[in-house]
């Protein structure tokens, strides 16, 4: 039987499920470039190249194989810019008995899958991702009718799944988790590991012209442009993490530094979405450092949990509450998203620093993401679906699927306590605490009231406020409301009117 494989941008593992059975003889792999996957959210141009590229060197290792490969790049005239444009063109120049394809990571795409069969007139295999460690329906079990559905918890069925960081049936060192060693602040003079980077080659360099040719406008910077664009490139870079950054991540996972995006983080999200490492292969190998004792079990155990607990965590519920998962919006949050998420033009220090790290390199880490970026956009009820609009744009590891739980639930807390006990609100105590941001700021932490005050502090209990009837009976944030009763009235009138003209000061007036 000719089968015609469709392989996605972040579909490149070569043991996905949609190419086991391939017949080299027969079957043909389709691999297509398209505008509409580019532009249905202007993506960040790094995010575009890494993934142009990525599916190019791809391609030309299946080809290597014997394997015929039929790529469609951008700029073929005859390009028809979409997956179900392109799908058809090829279904007529192969005539297959069959499609397969290997579930994507959208819902959006999904859809679109579904008719295909109808659209092509022949049959359409949609088959399961096999490189997460939960299947769908295994996640769907574990949540069973559970209300909130809480991450720690599934983890540790991922643990005994997996046998990772398991000894005898129990946890290694006792303890699932080793979150109360973490979370320092980072000392003076601590050195921090250059990142690994990659140097374009022709194939990178020839798809940077076309990036800057056709999506010259969407945000971010093309260059410099240091990512792996291979497996043996993404391996490396795993490697140089293993042993420069993993014995410290658990520490410093918290902290923020001026200049230093990548402090002791992975960088490995994008590899991991688009197929260059797996999962599995990545915790193993982390795994080993600890056994072999090269890092200690808190930084392993805090990494492992980021990967079998989080991503498996947020895949999970994103296709057990989609499509419904998208629509709902808790707080009733409607503010536009204003123009310092694009240009970075802003007082507040936190901000411009983290919106010129993810411009410079389609990457901001976890603390950033959550507690200055969406912990800003939670405080000041800015509406979901933009905010969720802009990091599906501005990140290079970026697909619905791990993109909407983390800013829909985490940040945004629009479902409402699904994902998370409580909205992740702080005021800037903390970012101060944990950053040197405030260092260099037009405001100041500790300053609660007037011109001087960090924004975060008013804006926190303005939060608290305007959320009263919604949150006041959630036993997690009693002591905040306990204290806000406690406020005088001129405390809480000064509190609304810094918010208002802080608020009514933001200008929303670009798109993406
Ligand atoms: P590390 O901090 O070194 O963590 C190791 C790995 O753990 C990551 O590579 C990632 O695969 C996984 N991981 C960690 N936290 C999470 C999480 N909350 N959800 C899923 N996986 C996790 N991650 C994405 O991959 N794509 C996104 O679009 C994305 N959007 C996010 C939006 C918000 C608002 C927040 C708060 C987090 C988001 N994350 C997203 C999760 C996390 O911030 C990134 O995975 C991480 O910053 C990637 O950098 P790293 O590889 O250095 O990760
Ligand atoms: C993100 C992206 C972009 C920018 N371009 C392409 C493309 O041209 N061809 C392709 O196969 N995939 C692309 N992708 C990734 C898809 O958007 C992704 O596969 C779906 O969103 C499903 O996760
Ligand atoms: Fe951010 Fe406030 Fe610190 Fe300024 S003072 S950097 S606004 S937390």
């Amino acid at each position: 039987m000719k089968t015609l494989r469709l392989i996605l941008g972040d579909q490149l593992t070569r043991g996905i499920s949609s190419l086991t059975d391939l017949d080299p003889a027969r079957d043909v792999v389709l691999m297509v470039e398209v505008a509409e996957e580019a532009t249905h959210v202007r993506h960040h141009k790094q995010k575009i190249a890494f993934l142009f590229s990525a599916m190019r060197h791809f391609a030309d290792t299946l080809a290597q194989e014997g394997i015929a490969v039929d790529y469609v790049r951008l700029d073929d005239p005859e390009n028809a810019g979409s997956f179900s444009g392109e799908l058809a063109r090829a279904v007529a120049r192969h005539a297959p008995d069959r499609v397969v394809v290997t579930e994507p990571g959208e819902w959006r795409v999904l859809e679109m899958m579904r008719d295909w069969r109808e659209e092509l007139g022949v049959p359409v295999e949609i088959r399961e991702d096999n490189r997460f460690l939960a299947m769908k329906a295994e996640f769907a079990a574990w949540a069973g009718e559970k209300k909130q559905l809480r991450m720690e918890f599934f983890y540790r069925e991922m643990r005994r799944k997996t046998g990772l960081l398991m000894e005898g049936g129990e946890p290694a060192g006792g303890q699932w988790n080793f979150d109360a060693d973490n979370r320092k602040a980072l000392p003076k003079g601590l050195r921090v590991p250059r990142r690994r980077r990659f140097e374009p080659d022709a194939i990178t360099r020839e798809v940077l012209d076309l990036v800057a040719r056709r999506f010259g406008d969407h945000f971010g910077d093309l260059e410099p442009f240091g990512w792996a664009v291979t497996r043996a490139d993404a391996l490396d870079a795993l490697r140089s993490f293993l042993a420069e950054a993993l014995p410290t991540f658990g520490d410093f996972q918290d902290a923020m530094k001026t200049g230093e995006p990548f402090l002791f983080h992975a960088v490995l999200s994008p590899y991991l979405n688009a197929g260059l490492l797996t999962a599995d292969e990545v915790c193993r190998a982390a795994e080993r450092e600890w056994r072999e004792g090269r890092a200690p079990l808190n930084a392993v155990e805090g990494f492992v949990r980021q990967i079998i607990g989080w991503r498996e965590y947020v895949r999970g519920l994103y296709w057990l509450k989609m499509p419904g998962y998208a629509q709902t919006n808790a707080l009733e949050a409607g503010r536009p998203l204003p123009d310092l998420y694009w240009t970075g033009e802003t007082q507040m220090n936190c901000l411009a620093q983290c919106v010129g790290d993810t411009r410079r390199h389609a990457y901001a880490h976890h603390i950033q993401r959550l507690m200055v970026l969406g912990n800003f956009a939670l405080l000041a009820g800015l509406a979901p679906a933009e905010v969720e609009e802009w990091y599906l744009v501005v990140y290079a590891d970026a697909y619905e699927w791990v993109e909407l739980p983390n800013v829909h639930g985490m940040i945004l807390y629009a479902d409402g306590g699904i994902m998370a006990s409580k909205p992740y609100a702080a005021s800037g105590a903390y970012i101060d605490r944990m950053s040197d941001y405030c260092r260099a700021c037009t405001y100041d932490p500790k300053v609660k009231e007037g011109a001087r005050a960090c924004p975060f502090n008013y804006l926190y209990w303005n939060f608290l406020v305007e959320n009263e009837t919604r949150l006041s009976r959630n036993p997690r944030v009693a002591m905040p409301y306990r204290t806000l009763a406690k406020m005088s009235a001129e405390r809480r009138a000064a509190i609304r009117a810094d918010a208002a003209r802080f608020l009514g000061s933001l200008r929303s007036t670009y798109g993406s």
